[in-house]
């Protein structure tokens, strides 16, 4: 492996950690904040859904917390998480 090709795994793998990590990139310009955390991280006690409270932790998720909670349970389950990752 040469030198050039040494920087590009590198890069790969840390573009590869870094996304997991972050399912979206916190505000940027005028698109909606998207979270900066996982589900699994802010489903502190692992019932599959994520309360108000839990929300707390990430801004993002806290800010349009009622924008996605489609059914209005006051809950966050994953496919509402989704919303708040995609683009639109
Ligand atoms: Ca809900």
């Amino acid at each position: 492996m040469d030198i050039f090709s040494g920087y590009l795994a590198a890069g790969l793998i840390a573009a590869c950690l870094c996304s997991g990590v972050t399912p979206g990139l916190a505000h940027q310009g005028s698109e909606k904040p998207r979270p900066v955390t996982t589900f699994g991280y802010l489903d502190v006690d692992k019932d599959a859904r994520i309360s108000k409270q839990e929300a707390r932790v990430d801004w993002a998720v806290n800010q349009r917390f009622a924008e996605v909670d489609r059914n209005r349970d006051g809950y966050l389950d994953q496919e509402e998480f989704k919303r708040l990752i995609r683009k639109d």
